[in-house]
């Protein structure tokens, strides 16, 4: 799918608005800073990165002035910051998709998971048959209805579904979120890693016969198992070469001892090698076309941790892109 000079689009997405904790908006700069564009230029790729989006422009049409401490957005029923994190995944969604569409892998670089409204967007609007391959302790599914937190980070599953309302209280096309076209349907999308799932989150994962391997999953069949399970799941009924492959990797799939600087860890997770062999393993398909590193948050811990956490995010986004180990 990914056309010949090889190359990586990285989008950098300093972005923090779809949950509390600031310092999330750093994890770009640091896995950049790190060295990660010229690791992936030393396996070979071409590598495009042109700075960290700004959103400058959406704050300013909002009126905020994050910098001055304006941020005039106030909840819509339940959901936090949402005409910010609209307007951001709109235009990730815009960029992802526009380097999809130039035959070039976009890697996004968060800043928290609600980027993937956006990222999964825009690959969906290159390769509206992707399937969605979405690492993470959390299965970020709730509505409007069932989150507890209104943080959107934990809800954009929900919207690329299309099984989220959107407020009542606006008229449809400024209503935020009202871009999204839900092209993601319940088969094409499979979880790994799972561990806190909300009891609302639960009912839909069943409502929708939705495709989960939780760590008990992971326990059970081992890691290598669980992943071919997951592409047959995936690609079931679809042609021989399977589908093109967005994988979606939150950093809290990890256990909090392999990557501790981030915003809700959460004990049993994902060890470092079990991490690593899901990206490796979807490398192998030849058929990844687009990338997200999320959650990564420098600023939750002291430095040997936040320089830990930052060097396994570099490692995980190697293994997708074809490192190996031998
Ligand atoms: N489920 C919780 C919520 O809706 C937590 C989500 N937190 C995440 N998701 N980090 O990956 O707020
Ligand atoms: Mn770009
Ligand atoms: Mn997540
Ligand atoms: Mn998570």
């Amino acid at each position: 799918f990914i056309k010949d000079p090889k190359t990586i689009a990285i989008v950098g997405c300093p972005f923090s608005g779809g949950q509390p904790k600031a310092g999330v908006d750093e994890g770009p700069i640091h896995l950049v800073e790190a060295g990660l564009p010229e690791q992936l230029k030393a396996l070979g790729w071409n590598v495009r990165f042109d700075g960290h989006h700004q959103f400058e422009e959406i704050n300013a049409k909002l009126g905020n002035d994050p910098a001055a401490g304006i941020v005039r957005d106030p909840p819509i029923g339940k959901l936090k910051n949402p005409r910010l994190v609209s307007e951001v995944t709109k235009s990730v969604a815009e960029a992802v998709g526009s380097h999809a569409k130039q035959g070039e892998l976009p890697l996004t670089l968060g800043g928290d998971h609600s980027l993937a409204m956006g990222t999964i967007s825009g690959t969906l609007s290159a390769y509206p048959d992707a399937g969605v391959i979405w690492v993470d302790a959390h299965a970020d599914i709730n509505t409007e209805e069932t989150t507890d937190t209104g943080n959107i980070h934990g809800m954009p599953v929900a919207f690329l579904l299309g099984i989220t309302q959107q407020p009542a209280s606006y008229g449809a096309s400024e209503a935020p979120f009202s871009w999204i076209k839900p092209m993601l349907t319940p088969e094409r999308i499979v979880y790994i890693g799972l561990r806190d799932v909300d009891v609302g989150e639960k009912a839909i994962l069943k409502k929708h016969g939705i495709k989960a391997f939780s760590m008990h999953e992971v326990d059970r069949y081992g890691i290598g198992r669980v992943v071919e399970m997951a592409l047959e799941w995936v690609n079931k009924g679809y042609g021989p070469g399977g589908r093109p492959i967005h994988l979606s990797f939150d950093v809290d799939a990890l256990d909090p001892t392999v990557a501790p600087s981030t915003g809700t860890p959460v004990r049993g997770g994902l060890t470092f090698r079990e991490g690593h062999y899901i990206c490796e393993s979807i490398y192998e398909t030849g058929n990844l076309v687009a990338l997200d590193l999320m959650e990564v948050n420098p600023s939750l811990a002291d430095a040997a941790a936040v320089k830990q956490t930052v060097a396994v995010g570099c490692s995980l986004v190697r293994a997708a892109l074809g490192e190996t180990l031998l």
